[in-house]
């Protein structure tokens, strides 16, 4: 598993910057994170090397296909016992490693930007994808409150986001996702539906054969 990255190659330069709304409270900010990917990228592999990602087992018994970590004060956890959020590592029995300053100014100011200033996140759940990886459509509901948004990152291999209704059966629009691309949802469009298609194979330059997928919320 890659978990060191080229922190010198250079492929941020050519994407566009731009808001596409996606829903009435949902937007995808293009190349938002790229200004910030120098001090993003370190900041990640530092907590991936004292919470090491892990394939988590599924109440119903199947090993995730993506590979998670955490930090912040809470992090999302599955087991046989459930879906939930927990203070510690249940692998290390240690709290999360901090949240890095630079990922939660980047968390605001995208939410900000979709229209939510006091988004103050408490846990940044870090889910690895390889070629073949995928996460089925879900919403997230294992937070105590649903007042704050979703705030989401995108790093490495491109990815096909699934953006779906209210029931699992809603047709969903299909969004591209690159490198540096952010996604909030919140509000009314808060318990949507949405997953990942199976990432595709390919090579990250910066970060090969993976994508990462940082997803901040508001749990406690
Ligand atoms: O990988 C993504 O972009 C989405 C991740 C996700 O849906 C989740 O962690 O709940």
């Amino acid at each position: 598993m890659q978990t060191t990255f080229d922190l010198f190659a250079d492929t941020e330069s050519e994407q566009p910057r731009r808001a596409d709304q996606i829903g009435e409270q949902s937007w995808v900010l293009r190349g938002f994170a790229l200004p910030q990917i120098d001090q993003l990228l370190p900041a990640l592999e530092s907590i991936i090397a004292c919470a090491p990602l892990r394939h988590m087992m599924t109440p119903g018994g199947f090993s995730m296909s993506v590979a998670t970590s955490s930090c912040g004060a809470l992090g999302w956890i599955t087991d046989r016992n459930g879906y939930r959020y927990s203070s510690e590592d249940p692998v290390s029995h240690q709290p999360w490693p901090a949240m890095p300053e630079v990922f939660r100014e980047l968390a605001q100011a995208a939410a900000k930007r979709a229209g939510f200033a006091d988004f103050v996140p408490d846990s940044c759940l870090i889910n690895r994808y390889v070629p073949g990886a995928k996460m089925s459509l879900h919403q997230d509901k294992d937070e105590n409150a649903y007042e704050a948004p979703i705030v989401s990152l995108s790093l490495g291999l491109p990815a096909t986001f699934l953006f779906g209704g209210f029931a699992r059966g809603d047709r969903s629009q299909k969004i591209s996702l690159l490198h540096g691309d952010m996604v909030i949802w919140g509000g009314v469009d808060r318990l949507r539906y949405h997953g990942i298609l199976p990432i595709k194979p390919g090579r990250h330059p910066r970060l090969g054969e993976q994508r990462f997928n940082l997803t901040f919320r508001t749990a406690g």
